[in-house]
């Protein structure tokens, strides 16, 4: 077998997308004759209008990033006591609830879309219990229906950290009309961004209303302070950079079509690699691609293969280990307890998040797949 030499330099698991620096010359002009830097500005309010109709939901807000988004989701909706959510999540998740004051109450995730599994819900559900926060990880979407239903049934809120799920349309409708609120994050490691930003969006006017008071201070009027707000907003250049952007979403999600295409070629007959799960009647926004190691049937474990491949220059991640029910602040909770957990538990040693943007180019894919197969025994 040929020697594989390692990458020339280093290939991360993204790279944000770069729009043309003329483009945004160009908007920062308009700023600058605008006089018009933050708080609400024009850049802002075509930005909303914008996403809401490229998101296809009734009604959308922006925010500085998508964790101050969901801590302020939380708020407008007064959720207190317990909160059941997934312990397979970036942090951000479960540190909402808790500058919300609230308990993560975490609950196991499906084997197959590894996001919180609907069947297990029920049973965590105590009179503390106020709403679920589910997260379609990896762009994946959860059981909407499923967990609507039990929601209805106790009288629970529903909010989606849909950080991953930018684009996402389940049946022609967009992700984000699903649950109470749902949060996009517009990161720059995202597959659209605002170098950092986010959205929540929703259904209700009202609501609407609170959550802009709540991301500016409060403030009604010169005169009125309504509620304690925090400071949420996206300021004007970041606005105009995302409305730069939206043209440049649908290439890099076609080029990523395209990349995922190579990774399943490469790697669906390889014994002890799972690829990605397909999703019937979903549009899908190609941002992760993730895997899962099998130790025994691969012969090498999940963490063997991060830590060669960095050797290659291949600096994959292991997206989500380890597990927020792990985290020094939470796994003192009952429900952090890993025989509460075993699917959360068992996933998080073999995941690995594979290089994915456009500017990969076929044949890194197909070298990446070749580096990673002959770690195989
Ligand atoms: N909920 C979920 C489920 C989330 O995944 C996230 C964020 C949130 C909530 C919170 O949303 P935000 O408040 O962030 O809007 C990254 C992102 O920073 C984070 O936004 C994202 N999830 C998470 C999954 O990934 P890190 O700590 O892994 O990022 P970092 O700096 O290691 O970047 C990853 C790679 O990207 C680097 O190895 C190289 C490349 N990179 C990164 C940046 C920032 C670049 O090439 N250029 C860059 O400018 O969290």
């Amino acid at each position: 077998m040929t020697k594989i030499e390692p990458f020339a330099e280093r290939i991360y698991v993204t790279r944000p997308v770069f729009p043309k620096i003329e483009e945004v010359t160009e908007k920062l002009q308009d700023i600058w004759n605008s006089k018009w830097l933050t708080n609400n500005g024009p850049q802002h309010s075509m930005l909303e209008r914008e996403l809401t109709d490229f998101l296809r939901v009734p009604y959308l807000s922006l925010f500085n990033n998508g964790t101050i988004a969901l801590i302020v989701a939380c708020q407008s909706l007064r959720l207190s006591g317990e909160v059941i959510t997934t312990p397979f999540t970036f942090a951000a998740t479960p540190h909402v609830l808790s500058w919300n004051n609230i308990t993560p109450i975490f609950c196991d995730i499906d084997a197959e879309t590894m996001n919180i599994d609907a069947n297990k819900i029920e049973s965590m559900i105590t009179p503390h219990t106020t709403a679920i926060l589910a997260v379609h990880v990896f762009g994946i979407p959860c059981d909407v229906e499923k967990i609507q239903e039990i929601a209805d049934r106790y009288g629970l809120r529903v909010i989606y950290d849909a950080a991953h799920a930018f684009g996402v349309e389940i049946g022609g409708k967009g992700i984000g009309n699903f649950g109470d609120i749902s949060m996009f994050s517009f990161h720059a490691t995202k597959l659209y961004h605002t170098v950092e930003g986010g959205a929540l969006v929703h259904g209700d006017k009202n609501l609407k209303q609170r959550i802009d008071l709540l991301k500016n201070f409060g403030i009604k009027n010169e005169e009125e302070v309504v509620m304690p707000g925090i400071n949420g907003k996206l300021d004007e250049i970041r606005a105009a950079i995302g409305r730069i952007m939206l043209n440049y979403v649908e290439d890099e999600r076609q080029k990523r079509i395209f990349l995922h295409k190579i990774y399943n070629e490469e790697l669906s007959d390889v014994e002890g690699i799972k690829i990605m799960p397909t999703c019937a009647g979903v549009k899908l926004n190609y941002q992760y691609y993730v895997i899962r190691i099998d130790e025994k049937t691969f012969g090498r474990s999940r963490d063997f293969v991060y830590d060669e491949f960095r050797k290659f220059n291949v600096f994959a991640r292991k997206y989500f280990h380890p597990l927020c029910s792990d985290f020094t602040c939470y796994r003192q909770l009952n429900s952090s307890n890993p025989a509460n957990l075993p699917v959360a538990n068992e996933i998080g040693q073999q995941v690995l998040s594979m290089p994915m943007y456009g500017g990969l180019k076929e044949d890194d894919v197909r070298k990446i797949c070749a580096i990673l197969k002959s770690f195989r025994r």
